[in-house]
């Protein structure tokens, strides 16, 4: 026997995964986690007896109810798991992830269409954080329905799709105690067996680690297939991480998902700034939706690591550019006037599309649910 639970397998950005309505779940969180392991086939290198695709961005599940906090919609709750291991991480944020979960909660009735666009408020349990996000719902002869399809265009996926915009509302210290954890914008940090390197520890919606390309002797314009190969590099970076994760108030991160690291270096298609993260063992082939805030608000701080290296217009609403290698992600930052050092609003476009709509079917040794 196996317990069959309702789940809509969903694109959110760039990344992709099962979302459940938090009801269909166990309430109890270990038995919960021990169910998403089993949806997903971890631990196991090819996630072989499950949804999850063999890669982080491809291991992520949502989970959604409607929102008992006043003024907010839905309740958004991420969970990232690993095809090699048996964690369930619901501490930091997915921005990407996030994309999908207006059109999820319309279609399975937890929200209704507003009109022609829907704009829900969502708290994400995650990092206790609100963002408003909005999703194309036209009228069509079975009433009115989410809209998949449309011309906008994100790179790190193939096609065009409807727009979805995220405004977020509050995104300083997600995880970390705050937007500069270790209470500078620039670090310069001492790695036992590596030397010392120069860094910006931020978290503007994710906990990063900013460090020049050249100062690890790369170009930071690298393939992400190259830096997931340059193993050299890979240690340095992890002895890196593990000295930045306590100095930025986030404890022993050995076994954690973040802080997540990234090479910067100087644009070079047009944009402002260019990246190559690492998520934070595999090299992105695109950039995080908070990630990119975090490194957008890093480019307008003065002093951070980003100085001579970003190229970001002036005013009080900048459009920061970021490029990754598979093309660029756009942050729209709003600054306070009073004080340009801060970043009041972000805004971003994103896409989702609904891939299949179904059960998935959890084993009776993993959990006996109620059997429908
Ligand atoms: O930074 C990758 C992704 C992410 C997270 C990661 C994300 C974000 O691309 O908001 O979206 O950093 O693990 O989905």
């Amino acid at each position: 026997m196996q317990t069959a639970i309702p789940c809509l397998f969903m694109r959110g950005g760039t990344s992709r995964g099962p979302f459940f309505d938090e009801a269909d779940l166990p309430a109890d969180v270990a038995t919960r986690d021990r169910v998403l392991l089993a949806v997903m086939g971890s631990p196991d290198r090819r996630q072989i007896d499950g949804l999850g695709g063999a890669h982080p961005l491809t291991s992520k599940v949502g989970i959604v109810r409607r929102s008992k906090t006043p003024g907010v919609d839905l309740d958004f709750l991420f969970a990232q798991l690993q095809p090699d291991r048996d964690t369930v991480d619901t501490t930091p944020n997915c921005g990407n992830m996030l994309a999908a979960v207006v059109p999820f909660a319309l279609e399975t009735g937890l929200a209704a269409p507003q009109g022609d666009s829907t704009t829900l408020r969502v708290l994400t349990l995650n990092t206790d954080m609100q963002c408003d996000i909005t999703v194309r719902t036209p009228m069509t002869p079975g009433g009115r329905r989410v809209e998949y399809s449309g011309d906008a265009r994100i790179d790190g996926v193939p096609g065009t799709s409807s727009p979805i915009t995220i405004n977020f509302l509050d995104t300083a210290g997600s995880v970390c105690p705050g937007l500069l954890p270790t209470g500078r914008v620039l670090d310069r940090i001492e790695v036992p067996g590596v030397g010392s390197i120069e860094a910006t520890c931020i978290d503007n919606g994710m906990p990063m680690v900013l460090l020049r390309a050249a100062d690890v002797g790369r170009t930071g314009y690298e393939s992400a297939a190259g830096l997931n190969a340059d193993t050299e590099l890979k240690a340095r970076i992890e002895a890196l991480r593990l000295v930045a994760g306590p100095l930025m108030g986030l404890g022993d991160v050995t076994a954690k998902n973040y802080p997540k690291m990234c090479l910067v270096a100087p644009p070079r298609a047009g944009g402002s700034i260019a990246t190559r993260c690492f998520i934070p063992h595999v090299c992105h082939e695109a950039i995080g939706v908070l990630a990119a805030v975090t490194v957008g608000t890093a480019c307008v701080l003065d002093g951070s690591i980003t100085q001579g290296v970003a190229s970001v217009a002036g005013g009080t609403v900048k459009t920061v550019s970021v490029e990754h290698p598979s093309g660029e992600f756009s942050v729209e930052l709003e600054l306070d006037p009073a004080n340009p050092q801060n970043v009041v609003r972000a805004a971003l476009l994103r896409t989702a599309r609904l891939i299949m709509r179904g059960e998935v079917m959890i084993p009776d040794s993993v959990w006996r649910g109620r059997q429908r």
